[in-house]
């Protein structure tokens, strides 16, 4: 009895020690989120962190060594609600945390400032969808995108408008957010290339509004062949349902922040056949389709919904941080960055190979329009 008592706690003695001993050998690397979790357009900022949730539960199953010890990946998701201010709070608040990599953020106008804080910190940011060009121009080594920029978003969407719909008269809206503005000026600069076309008005809004019958009375006014809206699909689908009620047939034409799976509900319907015309700031080819597809097969299987947009973005930013990081032998930010910068990643979303910016090479964009109430991809281009 009395040497059964003493080996019970000898036992457990034994079993604690092993427990410290294996925990000891596991490190445990920190990956921060940002996105808008609130807000208009907090259905895209969940679509993103799902993809983050997606990559490290896959790495955690798989189970990942870096540099000779077994790794825990843990993801830190913080909320910038779109706002400028509360993302460089979400960008002070990882560095104090001592993340060793962020994604994010997934607007333009909260990336670019905090952009400053993670390079500050050296800290290796990989935005999945912010796409003004300003973010990759300020010379940081730690800021990378897995997405094509606005220049090409832009400059694409005008050579179709007038090269391929033909459009002479072009009004203009956008919402004044960084997104907005740049991509409106990319397409006008594109769209002006052909003399035939005029620019007949335009007007702004901003990236919480619902109403827009005062500026689409004036646009009506102008009988424009193509609307261009800069900005998200929470303003476009309302604004696509004014146009409705006010009998505006114009084509509406956007960038990726528009070409969304929510677009259709957010318009209550309101988008005929072939209206829409928008471009996500990526895409593959059809030979390699099946990886995107399983992802959205798989990102559906867990969460119930469709993928919006950047999911898989997000999914393959992740992947590739680890990847550098596994390929320097550590998770350490000043170890990984410079295999980082120089990796060649093949993920869901395609190569991931950076240029001396940070931004992706060869980047491609994915023209959509909308048909019957679903999404439907018109060609891949580069
Ligand atoms: N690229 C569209 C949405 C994010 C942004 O650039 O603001």
């Amino acid at each position: 009895m009395q040497l059964k008592n003493k080996l019970i706690p000898l036992a457990g003695a034994i079993a604690f020690a092993l427990a410290g001993a294996a925990s000891a050998q596991e490190q445990v690397v920190k990956i921060g989120h940002v996105g808008p979790i609130s807000g208009p357009i907090a259905h895209l900022g969940k679509d993103n962190e799902n993809g983050a949730k997606m990559a490290i539960d896959e790495l955690n199953a798989k189970g990942v060594t870096i540099g000779g010890k077994k790794v825990k990946f843990e993801l830190q998701a913080e909320d910038d609600a779109s706002d400028p201010k509360q993302g460089t709070a979400a960008a002070q608040k990882l560095v104090d945390a001592k993340v060793n990599g962020v994604i994010g953020h997934l607007n333009s106008g909260t990336t670019i400032p905090a952009s400053k804080i993670y390079n500050e910190a050296g800290i290796p940011q990989i935005s999945p969808s912010a796409t003004n060009p300003t973010y990759t121009k300020q010379g940081f080594k730690t800021a990378f995108r897995v997405v094509a920029n606005d220049g090409q978003l832009g400059g694409t969407l005008g050579r179709y408008a007038s090269g391929t719909l033909k459009a002479k008269s072009i009004a203009v809206i956008d919402d004044r957010t960084a997104y907005g503005q740049g991509v409106a000026e990319e397409f006008m600069k594109s769209a002006k290339k052909d003399p035939a076309v005029k620019i007949v008005a335009q007007e702004f809004t901003n990236d919480k509004a619902t109403d827009f019958n005062a500026i689409l009375t004036k646009i009506k006014a102008k009988k424009p062949d193509v609307i261009f809206f800069g900005g998200m699909d929470a303003v476009a689908g309302p604004m696509l349902r004014q146009m409705k009620q006010l009998g505006i047939n114009a084509k509406l034409m956007g960038g990726d922040g528009i070409c969304t799976e929510a677009l259709v509900t957010l318009s209550g319907g309101a988008i005929a056949d072939g209206q829409v015309v928008c471009a996500e700031a990526g895409g593959v080819e059809e030979s390699q389709r099946k990886n995107m597809d399983d992802f959205r097969a798989a990102y559906k299987k867990r969460f119930g919904v469709e993928v919006q947009i950047y999911a898989p973005y997000v999914y393959d930013s992740v992947m590739t941080m680890v990847d550098a990081m596994v390929k320097a032998g550590s998770a350490e930010p000043a170890k990984y960055l410079p295999v980082l910068a120089k990796i060649q990643h093949k993920g869901v979303t395609g190569n991931i190979v950076f240029d001396a910016k940070g931004d992706i090479k060869d980047g491609t964009l994915t023209l959509y329009t909308y048909k019957g109430g679903k999404r439907e991809l018109m060609a891949v281009v580069k």
